[in-house]
């Protein structure tokens, strides 16, 4: 049988995210509705057959850092691993199949722009180089809906130590894979593939700004962005770039995947606030993801404490969403 994979327009109501900017109807219940059906799709992520074992695969279970825990219990893997937003895979939650035909060896990462040691690097070698841990974290999407979440990974801060950003690099620019061939929702000319995302220089240098290569306990499976993502837990979730290539210490402050398809709703700054509504629905409270309840969003998504210095001189920008 011939089963002709479906265009951004010929979607279902229920496989659109509010994200999807062009084709959203209903909203979060499109989401919701992902979600039940996502249940479904667990035997899909087994390995396929022939894959070879992560050549990291010993570096794991990282040691937990005590000092990143939550106050609520985490997002069951089953859970979080059949609920993503990768939109090079497509448009709805239930990308976890589609993207296992992402290869993710080799895979290297070119680190340039305004550093003292540009270098292209082997995942592997940069992976085994850096301090990784696992931190548990508060994962909030913009579009109302929140994980708990334990990420391995290493600073920021760490990369940076390694590459000497110059007096000059004022944000970081980081950037996807670009391959229409692998990842059928490149192939749809109306996204400003690929996908790039990016920090104030302070933002990346902030230790709970992580470059995360596990999730579980394990090396991140392919739809949560392996072998490498940024995960910025309070900002909102598109900040947290997947399967990252090349990482550029830039002067200007980088144009973004989401701000350049509609900057009406999706800003560079996109900090969690929950006074703060979108344009086409409120913020204050987020469906607990595999529970379906929704509890009361906090402002930084709970990390104001460490981080809402970095804003006090920032005042006159659009630091929500
Ligand atoms: N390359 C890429 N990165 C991406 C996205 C994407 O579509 N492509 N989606 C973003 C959004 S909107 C969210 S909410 C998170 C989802 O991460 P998760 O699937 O690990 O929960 O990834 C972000 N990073
Ligand atoms: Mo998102």
């Amino acid at each position: 049988m011939l089963i002709k994979s479906k265009r951004g327009w010929e979607l279902p109501e229920s496989a659109a995210t509010p994200e999807d900017v062009f084709f959203s109807r209903r909203g979060l219940i499109g989401a919701s509705a992902g979600l039940a059906a996502a249940t479904l799709a667990g035997p899909a992520l087994a390995q396929r057959a022939g894959q070879a074992p992560d050549p990291t695969a010993d570096l794991y279970p990282a040691k937990r850092n005590p000092a990143y825990t939550v106050e609520r219990p985490l997002t069951p893997e089953e859970i979080a691993s059949n609920y993503n937003n990768f939109y090079e895979f497509g448009t709805s939650k239930r990308v976890a199949s589609a993207a296992q035909a992402l290869p993710i060896r080799p895979w290297t990462v070119k680190i340039d722009g305004l550093v003292e040691k540009p270098q292209t690097i082997d995942i592997d070698a940069l992976i085994r180089k850096m301090p990784i841990e696992e931190r548990l974290y508060r994962f909030r999407c913009v579009e109302a809906w929140g994980m708990t979440v334990p990420w391995t990974g290493f600073p920021i801060k760490a990369l940076m130590d390694m590459v000497q950003p110059q007096g000059s690099a004022k944000y970081v620019r980081m950037e996807t894979f670009n391959d229409p061939k692998i990842a059928p929702g490149q192939r749809a000319p109306w996204y400003s593939w690929p996908y790039v995302e990016g920090l104030a220089i302070d933002e990346a240098a902030h230790d709970l700004a992580l470059l995360v290569t596990g999730v579980y306990g394990k090396p991140a499976a392919r739809q949560f962005g392996a072998p490498l993502r940024l995960i910025v837990p309070w900002k909102f979730g598109f900040k947290s770039v997947k399967s990252i290539v090349r990482i550029s210490f830039v002067a200007e402050k980088p144009a973004t995947f989401w701000e350049t398809m509609q900057a009406s709703e999706y800003g560079f700054w996109a900090n969690v606030n929950p006074a703060v509504a979108h344009p086409r629905w409120s913020q204050a409270t987020e469906e607990v993801i595999g529970v379906g309840n929704r509890i009361p969003t906090q402002l930084f998504n709970g990390y104001g404490a460490e981080v809402a210095d970095l804003y006090k001189d920032r005042q006159r920008e659009r630091l929500w969403a």
